[in-house]
């Protein structure tokens, strides 16, 4: 079986992809022979995107928009959708939007979802692993789309390169809370349904937030106006990416980005690795219960 998925791999043959991803997920035996079997230059290389913003912003149809682009340059796309929706419900809806992402009979565009709840964890290493395999077999962007709510998400961006804050008018005052969080790690504001009444006044807002806060370059003030329905401005927005792309590869701010990324994902894995063990003891009636549960957990660690 491990020569099939390898095999598979090697082909680039979307359902080997898949398979590899899961098993490398699942924390199979073989999760070490498929991530040592990648091109690890093709990993160096690739550029991830990260794409962030509330639900309802168009996300997904910005990332369809793109992902078009891209293609019609040539490029093999990958993407990593992220649902916080439960897994109950997940599956069929995440079915339903790699349908409606009109790419799906196309071999070099290659979907993953994720979801955030009912997992043991781990979201960070399952993603990392996914973004790793997905450039291993030649895609190139990666794009990982997110809704930036909780801090796992938050974790996740931080394996782009390169992250897009997409708003839109009209979402409401739940979006003033996220803002605060999601620009702070935002490379690029991007304001879709820009057909829409209040856009203007967003992108100002926008412009203004971004240019308040410190330390940041002048180019985080710019503020990419889209109608992703209808495939406006996705040009532009393209050509933003690659400038800051370009910057970032050039001021070393891409290549520390990937040690911290790296640094969280070991975190991540080392967390997925030694849990089970103390599940274990925990199970076999390790415990004594007398004192605090976080003492017992001091004497735990201290067996281990
Ligand atoms: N008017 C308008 N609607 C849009 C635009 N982009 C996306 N939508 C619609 O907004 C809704 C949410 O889009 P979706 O891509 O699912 O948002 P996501 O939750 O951020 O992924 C869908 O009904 C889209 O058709 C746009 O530029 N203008
Ligand atoms: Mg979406």
């Amino acid at each position: 079986m491990s020569e099939q998925i390898l095999k598979g791999l090697r082909d680039r043959d979307p359902r080997g992809i898949a398979r590899a991803i899961s098993l490398v997920e699942e924390n199979d035996p073989l999760a070490d022979e498929i991530l040592a079997s990648l091109d690890d230059s093709l990993v160096d290389q690739a550029m991830v995107l990260g794409i962030t913003g509330p639900p309802g912003a168009g996300k997904s149809t910005l990332t369809d928009r793109i992902i078009s682009k891209y293609r019609s340059q040539g490029k093999r796309v990958g993407v990593i959708a992220v649902d916080p929706s439960s897994p109950l419900s997940g599956g069929a809806i995440l079915g339903d939007r790699i349908r409606m992402m009109g790419h799906a009979l196309d071999q070099d565009v290659v979907v993953r979802s994720m979801a955030t709840r009912g997992r043991l964890g781990g979201l960070c290493a399952a993603a990392g692993a996914a973004v790793r395999i997905l450039a291993g077999s030649g895609c190139s962007p990666i794009i990982i789309e997110t809704v930036g709510v909780g801090q796992s998400e938050m974790d996740i961006i931080r394996l782009a390169d390169i992250t897009a804050l997409v708003l839109a008018p009209g979402l409401g005052d739940d979006i003033q809370a996220m803002k605060a969080g999601l620009l702070e790690v935002a490379d690029l504001l991007i304001v879709n349904k820009a057909d829409c009444a209040g856009a203007e006044t967003l992108a100002m807002d926008m412009e203004s937030i971004a240019r308040e806060g410190s330390g940041k370059e002048k180019d985080s003030a710019k503020v990419c106006m889209t109608v992703a329905s209808e495939g406006k401005g996705i040009d532009d927005l393209l050509a933003a990416i690659e400038t800051v792309d370009a910057s970032h590869r050039e001021s070393g701010e891409r290549k520390a980005r990937r040690e911290k990324a790296y640094d969280l994902e070991v975190l991540d894995w080392a967390i997925e690795m030694i849990k089970p063990s103390i599940i274990k003891k925990i199970e076999e009636g390790g415990l004594d219960r007398k004192g605090d549960p976080r003492m017992q957990a001091v004497k735990l660690l201290e067996k281990e």
